[in-house]
């Protein structure tokens, strides 16, 4: 294979509520999708996962673009290759960026599965020698509410509709109460929360707190770059840590696993570098006997069907942040939006590649942008 063009659509979506996170708020989500074309006329598409601002990881929308067009395209040139994984060696010499990696690995592992006349979920299942499943059950989760009844029937609402697991934004001290009340009003719920970076190890007497509440773990409870501290705070709680923002690579993974930083890795294969990346670290915390799940950062369709392949396989058995589309958009970018199916889960796409169509109203978009020549 070798890649002939490429082109990148910037989309905003307004969120249909406002998703506040210790690191941002945000009312719309701005993407990019990416479509990469070979010489022999396949098509694939990808979306840049990155935020407009450096909130979540420092890649923009903006720098993660960039990178695309003046490193990513530069270094397909006279690029051949017959398997994606070898696309992901290729970009391995660009450092960090794994967004923008990812978007454009995406892309070429779709029209890999197309040119197999298989689903990405079966391509992924194939290197695992594994089955894919054909639905999942999946979670939601829930921004920062303005009061806690506000939030009580947001979550009455998500468990009406089936999702199988809630996690709860925090952003501070001050929430853990709003987390004590809803596991009252909620005993059995599959509960977790988020802090996004939002504590500190003087913060251990409300993170006890925390610790009481049976929760099925906290996520990113303390800075985007310590392992160290994260190891001391999990050996005095209960409660399994799990890491989002520490994780770039499987050497972090490791890490994680030999300083006993967490039990459990939220993995997003944009923030890996896209699919190659995580299947290796899936299977590394599979081998590590690491909890590893699927979670999700307000994808499109583009990007919610590769989060539904690589989260198909059965390793993934916690619940992820894999939502149906209409909790996050009145207007996706794709022709069947993703909806729950009974019990809270959603079906894997099973046609060939990614399994989604963009609108025509994004085919239209898409079309108007100007290729930027590979090859
Ligand atoms: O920390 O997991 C996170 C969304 C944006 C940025 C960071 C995070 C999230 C989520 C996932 O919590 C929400 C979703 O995609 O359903
Ligand atoms: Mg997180």
């Amino acid at each position: 294979m070798q890649i002939k063009k490429i082109r990148l659509l910037p989309v905003t979506l307004p969120l249909i509520g406002s998703f506040k996170t210790s690191e941002d708020n945000l009312n719309t989500r701005e993407v990019t999708l990416v479509q990469v074309v070979t010489t022999t006329g396949l098509s694939g598409l990808g979306e840049l996962e990155a935020f407009a601002h450096p909130t979540y990881t420092a890649e923009t929308q903006a720098t993660a673009r960039q990178i695309i067009q003046q490193e990513i395209v530069p270094l397909l040139t006279d690029f051949q290759f017959a398997l994606p994984e070898e696309l992901s060696k290729h970009l391995a010499v660009i450092q960090g960026n794994q967004m923008a990696k990812a978007a454009v690995e995406t892309a070429v592992w779709d029209l890999y599965a197309q040119s197999q006349q298989k689903s990405l979920a079966a391509v992924l299942a194939q290197r695992l020698q594994v089955r894919p499943r054909r639905q999942i059950a999946v979670g939601v989760s829930i921004g920062q509410q303005p009061s806690v009844d506000q939030l009580l029937q947001k979550i009455k609402l998500y468990l009406n509709q089936g999702y199988q697991r809630v996690k709860l934004k925090i952003t501070g001290v001050a929430e853990i109460a709003m987390v004590e009340h809803v596991r009252q009003q909620f005993p059995k719920l599959n509960l977790m929360v988020d802090a996004n970076s939002a504590f500190t190890l003087a913060d251990l007497p409300a993170l006890s707190r925390l610790d009481k509440l049976n929760l099925a773990m906290i996520e990113q409870p303390l800075a985007t770059d310590d392992f160290v501290q994260h190891a001391q705070l999990q050996k005095q709680l209960t409660t399994s840590l799990c890491l989002d923002e520490n994780i770039f690579s499987l050497a972090d993974v490791a890490t994680t696993v030999t300083l006993k930083s967490a039990r459990v890795i939220n993995l997003k294969l944009a923030r890996v570098g896209g699919l190659t990346n995580a299947l290796a670290i899936a299977q590394y915390c599979q081998k590590q006997r690491l909890e590893v799940w699927c979670g999700g950062m307000l994808e499109t369709g583009i990007g919610r069907a590769a989060n539904l392949a690589l989260a198909s396989l059965p390793l993934f058995t916690f619940p992820g942040d894999i939502s149906a589309s209409d909790r996050y958009f009145s207007e996706d970018v794709i022709q069947k939006p993703f909806e729950l199916a009974q019990g809270g889960r959603l079906n894997v796409p099973d046609q060939a590649g990614l399994g989604v169509n963009l609108t025509a109203k994004y085919l239209g978009k898409m079309a108007e942008q100007p290729w930027i020549w590979v090859n």
